[in-house]
């Protein structure tokens, strides 16, 4: 019975969050005086890194957010680094910093997140901020679950009571997208079953997953026949192949027994962007009071 799943525009959606915060952004500015600030860091000459901090950048533009791009070569070493975090945590002008990862082999990545003034950590990848999302009293939310979390209720998508099959247990997506769904209030109160590279008869869960997240990393190893009829199916897999960017999700199959199903490009990957600049805004606003 070949159906149809409702496409989950996430480029649509996010593109809905920028105009609403460009205009906090016009607020923010009135009121303090400063516009928000965002310093990328970029580390070597790694092509998917460059296009994501473009994205992030361009993004930054549209809702008129300052960007500063701190480009390193591949051979600076762990002070250089260092020293450069602790010049932008110093920086007043500076709200959010980011460090874009992966980093260049010889680099202590735990080190480097930890370096970073957790109030301009708008990532939340710093060890307090992490502790403080487990602790149920985020200061950022991490963007990737944070965007999933948005696409999902403002496509009016009940996760209360759901079964939710998170694939995938990595420190930034998986984990904390657990995390929040299991949180309680709205968009949370899931119950949530993490599934991961040793976890036996996987479809066996997935099968179960009112809502089914793919956080694997692995092009289209989510089949058709892995998923429920009517399921909601979020993909966040980034897989770069000749073709272009590919899902975790085999999306052609997927879509045929789905209710709801995000593509890749143009489902998660815009909502992760969007949801680096709510941080960031979060940040001025707390640093500028
Ligand atoms: C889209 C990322 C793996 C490892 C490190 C829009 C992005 C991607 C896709 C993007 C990602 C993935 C980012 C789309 C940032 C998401 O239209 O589908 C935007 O720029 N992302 C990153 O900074 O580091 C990663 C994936």
């Amino acid at each position: 019975m070949p159906s149809s799943a409702q496409i989950i525009d996430g480029k649509q959606i996010a593109k809905q969050i920028r105009g609403e915060l460009a205009v906090e952004v016009v607020e923010f500015i009135q009121n303090n005086s400063v516009t928000p600030c965002l310093a990328a860091i970029l580390v070597g000459d790694d092509p998917a890194s460059e296009v994501y901090v473009r994205n992030k950048r361009k993004a930054c533009e549209h809702v008129g957010i300052d960007s500063q791009l701190h480009r390193l070569p591949v051979t600076t070493t762990q002070d250089e680094l260092l020293r450069l975090i602790a010049r932008l945590n110093k920086d007043e002008s500076v709200h959010g910093i980011l460090v874009q990862l992966p980093l260049p082999k010889g680099i202590d990545t735990d080190q480097v997140l930890l370096a970073v003034a957790p109030a301009k950590d708008v990532d939340a990848f710093h060890p307090t901020n992490v502790g403080r999302l487990v602790q149920g009293k985020p200061r950022f939310l991490p963007c990737t679950p944070h965007g999933v979390i948005q696409l999902l209720k403002r496509t009016g998508i009940e996760t209360s009571g759901k079964h939710a099959v998170v694939v995938g247990r990595s420190d930034i997506v998986g984990k904390p997208l657990a995390l929040l769904l299991a949180a309680r209030g709205n968009g949370g109160d899931a119950t949530v079953t993490v599934c991961h590279s040793r976890t036996k008869d996987l479809a066996s869960y997935t099968r179960q997953a009112d809502i089914l997240i793919a956080a694997i990393g692995k092009p289209e190893a989510i089949t058709g026949e892995m998923i429920k009829p009517g399921a909601v199916v979020i993909d966040v897999g980034v897989n770069r192949s000749d073709a272009g960017l590919v899902g975790d999700v085999e999306f052609a199959a997927a879509s045929q027994v789905a209710s709801y199903i995000t593509p890749v490009p143009g489902g998660v990957g815009p909502m992760t962007i969007a949801m680096l600049l709510v941080n960031t805004l979060t940040a001025a606003k707390a640093l500028e009071q």
